[in-house]
């Protein structure tokens, strides 16, 4: 049977287990996006731009642990498409990035050819983990597949392929087998495990420092903590243990009281974490001197912390077969699970009361949200005080948020987790934490939410503000409080123009009826907390902590 090549593309994907791909049509993506919609196995989810659709697929890959997969057209919409993959490289997000190119004729000519890029793939290499440019239709499955490979081989990352027009619509036979190619998966030296043990069986008060790399290794975490090891979680880890876990400290990572409890255990081992200087206040947080560590990537061994051991292996494998070696053997001071609750006790209570009133927020939203939930953030003050670390995410797959620091992304994401929800059919809500500066930025997608009757709860902190800004133009700029001021649109309007269910609390009390209100609509539907009534947080924020006082908020 003759086919395009966008038809083989289009079957590859259903091939890769991918069931929503996200874009915005251009005629130099038709050949693929017509195959899509004939061949009616993918939902493809209409963006009104490509920066959307990079964070909708990389939302949906995060959250439904699978290849995400944004399409866009040459040039300018590729560009577009450029912060959401930064975000991606930063999380490690298997994320295929299809784009086009002009008739191959034409192509690195400097003809002013209508939608040319200059040097797009010296575009896309730099905002990927490794980018190619699609040369024949004889060779188009096999980029595709070594592609999806790299993307889904530890350390996983967004790959992009650009495919010229004229290759997309060639007419080839369409290959008898089109399955990806198995991702590579690095197993550890059975000596190494062998030391690793050695040092730990020797440990009384043993501790995991867990990473978005060790997602995949939840089954292996829990023989380890069965055996009485504690966890604490990167907020990319969050959720490989349950945070409502006894020995989960969840992602309290570098509160004062969690860093003088690293000080009473003996050993830590840090898996497939970059330890990340917002995350360990700018590489000074003090950890366990017996600092070990397992990472697929070789390179991270003494990266950020110097490590008394470096394991280059897939994490799960690395702690599976650890598990194997120490079962029978711990012996774990019988006080350390009792101090590991007291930590995070007291970390909870700092927490808690430095919101001020929003701390009823937190319990009201958690009420909610309910045991099976998506809980996606945007970068807001909200998030980086309590929505890091509350809700108490029940898994690996249900927290995504922006960890690059990137503000905007968040209503794009909530799409991408809630079309790829219902396209695995996975039952759970999704719930989104934005703030209104960072909302504003993809307006334009909550069209796309809508006609997508994309199923999702924005909890909107609308403080009319760049709050943090503002926080930190008072710690650091002498109080001068500029370009921090929004105009900010009447979102109960807004709501009634673009057609979404939306309700003002005024006040924190009325935030449970409200959600109980918004949650028998379909669609996307807004909660707007109007900070402006309510108040403000009991204590400023400022940007990421850092160790002495004197120097705060200055890592913003
Ligand atoms: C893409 C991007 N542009 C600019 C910034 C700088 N920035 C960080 S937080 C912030 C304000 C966010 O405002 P809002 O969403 O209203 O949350 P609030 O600070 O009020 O909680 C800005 C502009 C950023 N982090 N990312």
């Amino acid at each position: 049977m003759k086919v395009t090549v966008g038809h083989l593309i289009a079957a590859f994907l259903e091939g890769c287990g991918v069931k929503s791909a996200y874009g915005v049509i251009s005629i130099h993506n038709m050949p693929i996006l017509d195959a899509i919609a004939e061949r009616g196995a993918i939902r493809f989810v209409s963006a009104r731009g490509e920066a959307g659709a990079a964070s909708m697929a990389d939302a949906c890959a995060r959250s439904a642990g699978t290849l995400g997969v944004c399409i866009t057209s040459t040039g300018t919409a590729a560009g577009n498409a450029c912060g959401g993959m930064v975000e991606a490289i930063t999380a490690g997000t298997p994320l295929l990035h299809i784009t086009g190119q002009i008739e191959v004729p034409y192509l690195d000519r400097d003809m002013a050819y209508i939608h040319e890029a200059p040097d797009q793939l010296s575009m896309l290499e730099a905002v990927s983990k490794k980018a190619w440019r699609v040369r024949s239709a004889d060779t188009a499955l096999a980029t595709f597949q070594q592609a999806v490979r790299e993307a889904l081989t530890a350390p996983c990352g967004p790959v992009s392929v650009e495919v010229p027009i004229d290759i997309q619509a060639e007419l080839i036979d369409l290959p008898e087998s089109f399955e990806p190619v198995a991702p590579a998966i690095s197993a550890p030296a059975a000596a190494e495990i062998e030391r690793l043990a050695e040092t730990l069986a020797a440990a009384r008060r043993p501790l995991l420092w867990l990473g978005g790399g060790a997602r995949g290794a939840g089954a292996a975490v829990a023989r380890l903590v069965a055996m009485g090891f504690g966890v604490v979680t990167s907020t990319q880890g969050r959720g490989i243990v349950a945070e409502t876990h006894p020995m989960s400290l969840g992602a309290y990572n570098l509160q004062p009281p969690v860093e003088a409890f690293y000080g009473t255990c003996d050993a830590m081992l840090v898996v497939g974490s970059r330890l990340r200087g917002n995350e360990t206040l700018k590489y000074k947080l003090k950890l366990p001197k017996a600092l070990l560590r397992i990472d697929a990537d070789a390179s991270a061994n003494g990266r950020a912390y110097a490590n008394q051991q470096f394991v280059c292996a897939d994490a799960a494998l690395a702690l599976d077969a650890l598990a194997d070696k120490l079962e029978g053997r711990m012996r774990v001071d019988p006080d350390f699970a009792a101090d590991l609750r007291r930590a995070h006790a007291a970390a909870v209570r700092a927490l808690r009361d430095g919101l001020g009133p929003y701390s009823e927020l937190v319990d009201a939203v958690q009420a909610a949200a309910g045991t099976r939930f998506h809980w996606v953030r945007d970068v807001t003050v909200s998030n980086s005080t309590w929505g890091n670390r509350e809700l108490r995410l029940p898994d690996a797959r249900a927290g995504v948020h922006a960890v690059g620091g990137g503000i905007g992304l968040g209503l794009a994401m909530a799409v991408g987790v809630a079309t790829g929800a219902a396209a695995h059919a996975s039952g759970r809500k999704t719930v989104l934490l934005s703030g209104d500066g960072g909302f504003v930025l993809q307006l334009g997608e909550l069209a796309c939410a809508v006609q997508e009757q994309a199923d999702f709860t924005v909890v909107l902190m609308n403080d009319k503000s760049y709050g943090v800004i503002k926080n930190i133009q008072d710690a650091q700029y002498g109080g001068r409080r500029v370009y921090a001021e929004l105009h900010t649109p009447d979102y109960a309007l807004l709501a009634q123009a673009i057609g979404f269910a939306h309700r003002r609390a005024t006040k924190l009390s009325e935030v449970p009826a409200l959600l109980e209100a918004l949650s028998r609509e379909r669609g996307p539907k807004m909660l707007e907390i109007d900070m402006l009534a309510i108040g403000s947080f009991k204590t400023a924020f400022a940007g990421p902590p850092v160790k002495d006082a004197g120097t705060a908020g200055k890592a913003a």
